[in-house]
């Protein structure tokens, strides 16, 4: 793994990593090699709802199975930027490997406040890109479909790795910025890097501005889901600890100069989604409000993750997305201390955008 002699230690950065990807990849690691050591490096934006981590740590669910009794030792926390190029080079040098996540995240904040992602997403992942050259350490870059735009509503074509970039919104146009900027830094100057670019997570510890989360929380309210447009537009979802099987098998195996692609060909309208988390609080199909849609929203994403699953032998273990929604539900409902502190001023402001 990772090269190393047996028995040999790896530190490992992830920064972001106390967001909702994140949280759960720190777990998935400490869970899966005791060999590791990580350091997560978090500015705690809003975005960090709930301190995942001292959450886990405090109940001792930092990590699961055999390798759970001595996970809180091996993780570390650092609060800080990754706009600090002064801190990121420290941290750099005394780590193995870097796994990019830290990004302003919500499309539809970027559609409000675009310099947070210009600042977080691009000069943060240039300040990244500096440090790993200068310290020639393995960089893995988290990146996202939308980079690609968007696809026809009634089409069959998916992205692949050869999708024209194409991006939308303020978000996805710094999230392509950062990829063609690690592009740059691997070709110019040999970064060994790769890109992962993932379609839509869902799973515990996702903050409540995101799709699923707002409409599970709502329904836990009493109130009725919102829908942007006519609800058509169509997402392909994916269990965030697939996510993290393949972060973790291309961090292991995956070819320096490389983008993959992942997702679990669970492509769903909106409106068919809301209607499962319906089934789940045995309310009606119809029983949502249609809001004010999305500026720019994207019509469709759908990925083609052969790649991955040729190349790395990757697979999918969450391939029941019912049930992986039903899951998603339970976990709300059990976790109404992490997610409820941030209920109340997320739901104002959608209400104040009209959404
Ligand atoms: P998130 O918003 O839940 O978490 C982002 C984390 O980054 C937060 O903990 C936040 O505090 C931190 N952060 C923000 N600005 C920072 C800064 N300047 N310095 C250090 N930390 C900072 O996001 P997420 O959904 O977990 O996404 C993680 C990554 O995965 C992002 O790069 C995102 O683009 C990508 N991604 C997400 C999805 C998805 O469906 N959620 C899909 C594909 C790719
Ligand atoms: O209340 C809502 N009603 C609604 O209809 C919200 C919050 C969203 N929507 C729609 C917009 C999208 O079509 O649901 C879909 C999903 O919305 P988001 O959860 O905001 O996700 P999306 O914009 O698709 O982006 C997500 O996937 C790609 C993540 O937030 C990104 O970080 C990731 O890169």
């Amino acid at each position: 793994m990772f090269g190393r002699k047996n028995g040999e230690i790896v530190r490992l950065l992830i920064t972001g990593g106390a967001g909702f990807i994140g949280t759960n990849f720190v777990r998935y690691v400490l869970s899966t090699d005791p060999q590791v050591r990580v350091t997560v490096l978090d500015a705690f934006t809003y975005a960090a709802l709930g301190d995942n981590l001292a959450y886990l740590r405090e109940r001792g669910e930092l990590a699961w199975g055999s390798n759970a009794a001595d996970a809180g030792a091996r993780l570390e926390v650092v609060r800080g930027s990754i706009t600090d190029p002064s801190l990121v080079d420290q941290l750099v040098a005394e780590h193995d490997v870097v796994v990019h996540l830290a990004a302003e995240s919500h499309n539809d904040n970027s559609l409000a406040n675009p310099r947070a992602f210009v600042d977080t997403n691009l000069v943060g992942t240039f300040h990244i890109l500096q440090s790993v050259l200068k310290h020639n350490r393995r960089l893995h870059h988290v990146s996202t479909d939308e980079v690609y735009g968007d696809l026809p509503l009634d089409g069959k074509e998916k992205f692949t790795e050869e999708s024209a970039y194409n991006p939308s919104s303020p978000y996805s146009a710094t999230k392509a910025g950062s990829d063609l900027l690690v592009q740059a830094w691997i070709r110019s100057f040999g970064v060994r890097a790769t890109i992962s670019s993932c379609s839509n997570n869902y799973g515990p510890f996702q903050h409540v501005e995101k799709f699923i989360p707002r409409q599970i929380t709502n329904l836990i309210d009493g109130v009725r889901p919102r829908l942007y447009g006519t609800g058509a537009n169509v997402r392909d979802w994916i269990h965030v600890l697939d996510h993290c099987s393949a972060l973790w098998l291309i961090l292991q195996q995956g070819v320096i100069g490389r983008t993959y692609l992942v997702g679990a060909d669970a492509e769903r309208s909106n409106l068919q989604m809301v209607g499962r988390i319906l089934a789940e609080f045995g309310r009606g199909p119809d029983d949502y409000d249609l809001v004010a849609d999305r500026a720019g929203h994207d019509l469709r994403y759908a990925i083609d993750a052969s790649r991955i699953k040729a190349e790395l032998g990757w697979r999918p273990e969450f391939t029941d997305l019912g049930a992986g929604v039903a899951q998603t539900v339970a976990w709300y409902r059990s976790n109404e201390q992490w997610w409820r502190p941030a209920k109340n001023e997320t739901e104002q402001a959608y209400l104040r955008a009209g959404h």
